[in-house]
């Protein structure tokens, strides 16, 4: 008995002689642990006659107990110091200005912000946005679209094609974002409005070509549209995303396989030293091309051209960016060059909208 008295006493001074947490925790594990002293003592009680382990047991648990409750003491009390010693030392300056958060330092590309703005007006004219895989069949890219095979449009078109399967159909990273449209025309029955952002892929690089862009298409299907909804719709566009209030625009008759008549669209400018003013007629850019969805098209997807009709209209994102917010150089949009983007981006918080503003 007087031995488990004396054990007692040295743990309750290793106790009170730890300084901190660790030499704290040493003492409980040589104590308590499960190779421990006392743990020890326990075990060895199943060795004892029957009529000792009442009394030897009941003295141990009376020893585990009081060293278990001094540690927990001891424990609090050196916390307690440590806490005190902390407030006491350390100091936070509060008139410190304060550190940019990642959402004041991040940017948005300005291809991005374009891609949003130009959704967020075509949204607000009644469109909705449709998206498509950027690896398609070759009917969808082309065939569908009333560019048959040898037809001179596809060497135009600089297309990435994947290898030839067995059954000897090929794949390819969709040239347009016409496919989506495809897609839409033969899964939903019209009335149909909808606009295909996305990314678009050409084997042509330098300066004004990158082999990966990004366009904008629009589709409207219905019974009676006609060129005059057309020509509405892209005056509004062109009003809201160049922000004034009136802007004259060119139509030029062109040719695209897919639509017929066709066109292609200019708008008028001036410049003011290294500035460009949106109106007038001094100047033209062209910025669209669109028309009258081929019959043949309509056809293709199972409308029928007799009934249907509508119109269509193409653009790219990237040179609307760069005509809307003065980029220069094309390919410094997919340098991924911090200072570009730093001085170019747009702010997190700075989502375009018709009421806000874009
Ligand atoms: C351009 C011209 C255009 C279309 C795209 C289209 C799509 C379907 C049917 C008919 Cl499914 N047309 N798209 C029509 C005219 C022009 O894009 O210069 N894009 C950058």
């Amino acid at each position: 008995m007087s031995e488990l008295l004396t054990l007692e006493q040295e743990f309750l001074s290793a106790i009170e002689a730890a300084n901190d947490l660790p030499t704290l925790d040493e003492v409980r594990v040589s104590a308590l642990g499960k190779k421990g002293k006392i743990s020890a003592l326990m075990q060895g009680l199943g060795k004892l006659a029957p009529e000792d382990r009442k009394t030897h047991g009941q003295a141990i648990n009376a020893v585990k107990q009081s060293v278990a409750g001094a540690i927990e003491e001891r424990k609090t009390r050196l916390e307690r110091d440590a806490l005190n010693i902390r407030l006491q030392t350390e100091r936070e300056d509060v008139t410190l200005p304060v550190r940019g958060a990642p959402v004041n330092q991040g940017r948005i590309h300005p291809i991005s912000q374009v891609w949003e703005e130009i959704t967020e007006i075509f949204a607000d004219l009644g469109f909705a946005m449709a998206e498509g895989p950027h690896i398609e069949t070759d009917e969808n890219n082309f065939t569908k679209l009333n560019i048959p095979a040898e037809h001179p449009a596809r060497q135009e078109h600089d297309t990435f094609y994947f290898n030839e399967k067995e059954d000897g159909s090929r794949r390819v990273l969709r040239t347009h974002t016409s496919p989506v449209q495809i897609r839409t025309m033969e899964q939903e029955k019209p009335p149909i409005r909808i606009i295909a952002p996305g990314r678009v892929y050409r084997c042509d690089s330098d300066q004004t070509h990158t082999p990966m862009f990004h366009q904008v298409e629009g589709l409207v299907i219905d019974k009676e549209t006609h060129m005059g909804h057309l020509k509405w719709v892209l005056e509004e566009f062109c009003k809201a995303f160049f922000e004034v209030d009136d802007v004259t625009m060119r139509f030029r008759a062109s040719h695209f396989p897919f639509t017929e008549p066709s066109a292609e669209v200019d708008i008028g400018y001036s410049k003011k030293g290294d500035e460009l003013l949106i109106g007038g007629d001094e100047n033209w850019l062209e910025i669209l091309g669109c028309g009258m969805v081929h019959p043949n098209v309509l056809t293709n997807v199972g409308l029928d051209p007799e009934v249907y009709q509508g119109f269509a209209f193409g653009m790219g994102i990237d040179r609307l960016a760069m005509l809307k917010y003065g980029m220069p150089d094309l390919r410094a949009f997919f340098a991924g060059d911090m200072r570009w983007l730093k001085h170019y981006g747009f702010s997190v918080l700075n989502t375009p909208t018709i009421a806000g503003g874009l």
